[in-house]
């Protein structure tokens, strides 16, 4: 049994965000995902999400591919994270590559090339535009 660990903030969910999980579960048999509190996506982006972290959580926690989710508060706990899941494997998108190689001692690290043009904050800004 391969267990796969992934991260994110998931907000305002696209089909970004799904082809990613699906590929990061394609990299073995359990895909465990950690979502970002909405503490922590402040302070990566400066915003709230749109999304509060409940719906986030029922969002990921819906998927057919993903078979755990749990909040992530830190980005300092990630070595934590993968430790007490028992993950053999991180996969991140590659708008974080290298950012992660120090984890390489306690699993695989593998990034995986972003679904180009769509993201959160355009959806956000065209929904702005239609209001
Ligand atoms: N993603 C993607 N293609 C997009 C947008 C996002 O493949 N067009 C991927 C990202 O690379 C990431 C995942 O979807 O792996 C979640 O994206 P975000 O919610 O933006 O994640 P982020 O806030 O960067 O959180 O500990 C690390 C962080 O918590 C990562």
């Amino acid at each position: 049994m391969r267990r796969i660990i992934t991260f994110g903030t998931y907000d305002v969910f696209h089909v970004g965000h799904v082809k990613l999980l699906k590929r990061a579960r394609l990299q073995g048999d359990y895909l465990i995902v950690g979502v970002s509190s909405d503490e922590l996506n402040f302070s990566k982006k400066g915003r709230n999400p749109v999304y509060s972290l409940d719906n986030r959580m029922e969002i990921i926690g819906s998927l057919k591919f993903v078979d755990e989710v749990f909040v992530e508060h830190s980005l300092e706990a990630k070595r934590q994270y993968i430790l007490e899941t028992k993950a053999d494997v991180l996969v991140m998108g590659d708008d974080w590559v290298g950012r992660f190689d120090e984890f390489k001692d306690i699993c695989e690290v593998v990034y995986l090339p972003r679904t180009p043009s769509v993201s959160t904050t355009e959806i956000s800004e065209v929904g702005k535009e239609i209001e």
